[in-house]
């Protein structure tokens, strides 16, 4: 199918076996988004069998035993075997050396193995499947999950295994960012998506082990009753959520960082102008991450946790909202004057400036204490998180994807479909999503199969806009694989863009770069750099 280069990394080595034992970063990073975009298109099969369950007040196609395992594996596999680690494992491993001018990842075959840990969690956790899945929810809260009789513990070890994926990775990238960067990568000349990066592997490091124990914990509990969730024997159930949200509330930032990461590079470059406040942008990922470690009891404000300290998490968790709004500020502060060039990756930057502003302020009101006790579990829940991981993460994934993908694989997509798609699953999203902050605020509760005629219409409604979002998925798939055959032969450097990935070729050869790299500007001096963009075409 592809005919690029020889030399190319798609080439040498050839066949299946030099790509199952492959060190180099791009192959791993490939294979993993292979298999992100697998379990992404079976999450959304999943979803949109719930939605056509939710078309109708009645029962229509599936039972409440069977929707409870609907919803519990479309969170599980989103969380665990899509989103946290589509943009770093996947997009970050192909992209992080090339930005920093390396060969490689500092530990190369750490990287392998957290690819195939990936893979064996995954099967586990799929496995839960042959058991009759789970109906806890993703959240698996106690004391329910120590009671029912559902493949729980199946589940909760495969996200056990796939957290050691995620730490591994974790600690390859802090290293790799800290040694491998090419003489004259100076900390504040690094582009901001490894700052993003760096950020996320902070808290991937730090935050999973939590998660692993506390399902560790979990599993116990249910093997050998060990009594530390059960009250009859001194436990405490909410001790459970305090353990799960430790780690959580850090892991939607492990979501949303490297999103964020991806659209600091997207809106400089299709700006076509200096990053505005770039220290800044790098600081307030850090900020994010630290602040992240902070807020967790935001989940629980009706758990019966003490009122101080509900008063202590609902101020901290506006304090998230000051480092992501800088950054929102300086993206539209850069595009402001810019010479702004509408490509598809930049319409993916732009649905995710509002889109994230939206799932962004809607957690403001979910932070407000009073606010949260009438919209807990509710379908405002269920859209502001949406918003976020899908508005936000998913809008900057694809962004990525279409970016980066003539650099992947050499060759470029059509760009008059791509802009179609990308209007269609922005319209498709909001009508799905939108609908469901009014149910929510009106009192529609989240996780039921069957609701009251009330929200007949604006149920229908939201259907429909996840059909439009499934279809402009569908379009996506077959231009994307189109252009594998048919592409046109991508430049060097489409986009005129400035960071090193776009001096290797294009599709890079095994070792990404025919000279040893050195920093001759920084990743957004457009203003001082004549850029040779082979194919920079006017919007
Ligand atoms: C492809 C479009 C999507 C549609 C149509 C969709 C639809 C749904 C539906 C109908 C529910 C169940 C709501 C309920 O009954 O409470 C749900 C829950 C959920 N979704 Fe999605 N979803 C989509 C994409 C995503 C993505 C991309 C993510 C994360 C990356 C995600 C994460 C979740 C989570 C964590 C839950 C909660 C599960 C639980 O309550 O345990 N979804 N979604
Ligand atoms: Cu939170």
């Amino acid at each position: 199918m592809y005919t690029g280069p020889e030399n190319s990394y798609l080439k040498q080595p050839r066949g299946l076996k030099s790509w199952l034992l492959t060190l180099d970063h791009k192959r791993i990073g490939v294979m993993y988004l292979t298999a992100i975009m697998f379990f992404f298109l079976v999450g959304g099969l999943l979803a949109v069998l719930m939605r056509v369950e939710l078309s109708s007040p009645a029962r229509d196609v599936v039972s409440a035993e069977l929707y409870n395992r609907l919803f519990t594996l479309h969170g599980a596999i989103m969380i665990f075997m899509f989103i946290i680690p589509s943009i770093p494992a996947a997009i970050g491993n192909f992209v992080l050396p090339l930005m920093i001018g390396a060969k490689d990842v500092a530990f190369p075959r750490l990287n392998l193995a957290s690819w195939y840990i990936y893979v064996v969690g995954s099967l586990i956790a799929v496995a839960s499947i042959l058991q009759g899945g789970v109906d806890t929810g993703w959240t698996f809260y106690t004391p329910y999950s120590t009671s029912t009789n559902s493949a729980v513990i199946t589940l909760t070890f495969g996200a056990f295994v796939l957290g050691f994926s995620s730490i591994f990775t974790g600690l390859n990238f802090i290293v790799t960012i800290h040694k491998m960067r090419a003489p004259g990568m100076t900390w504040f000349k690094m582009p901001l998506m490894v700052w993003g990066l760096y950020a996320t592997a902070i808290i991937q490091v730090l935050a999973t082990p939590v998660l692993g124990i506390t399902l560790v914990l979990l599993i116990f509990e249910r093997l050998f009753g060990i009594g530390i969730f059960d009250p009859a024997m001194g436990g405490d159930p909410v001790l459970y959520q305090h353990f799960f949200w430790f780690y959580s509330h850090p892991a939607v930032y492990i979501m949303i960082l490297p999103g964020m990461a991806i659209i600091s590079e997207l809106i400089a470059t299709f700006s076509h102008k200096r990053i505005f406040g770039y220290k800044a942008i790098a600081f307030s990922s850090l900020g994010i991450a630290l602040v992240s470690f902070l807020v967790w009891g935001h989940h629980m404000f009706t758990s019966g946790q003490s009122e101080l300290a509900a008063m202590i998490f609902s101020f901290l968790t506006f304090l998230v909202g000051i480092p992501s709004g800088i950054k929102i500020f300086n993206w539209v502060a850069t595009m402001y004057r810019g010479s702004i060039s509408l490509k598809t990756p930049m319409l993916y930057a732009i649905a995710f400036l509002l889109l994230f502003t939206i799932g962004g302020l809607t957690g403001i009101f979910l932070g407000t204490l009073a606010v949260d006790v009438h919209l807990h579990d509710t379908y405002f829940i269920v859209a502001h998180f949406h918003y976020v991981m899908m508005g936000g993460t998913v809008m900057a994934l694809l962004g990525g994807i279409h970016y980066w993908w003539p650099k992947m694989w050499g060759k470029m997509y059509n760009e008059t479909w791509g802009r179609i798609t990308a209007v269609l699953v922005f319209v498709g999203f909001n009508v799905a999503f939108f609908t469901q902050f009014i149910m929510g605020s009106q009192g529609m509760p989240r996780r039921y199969y069957s609701y009251p005629d009330q929200f007949a219409f604006l149920h229908e409604v939201s259907s429909v806009g996840a059909y439009i979002l499934g279809f402009g998925f569908l379009i996506m798939v077959i231009y994307l694989i189109h252009s594998l055959y048919r592409g046109k032969p991508a430049a060097r450097n489409p986009w005129g863009a400035l960071t090193m990935e776009w001096e290797a070729a294009s599709p890079p050869t095994t070792h990404n770069f025919d000279k040893d790299m050195k920093l001759e500007h920084g990743p957004y001096d457009f203003d001082r750099v004549e850029v040779e963009d082979e194919e920079m075409v006017k919007a």
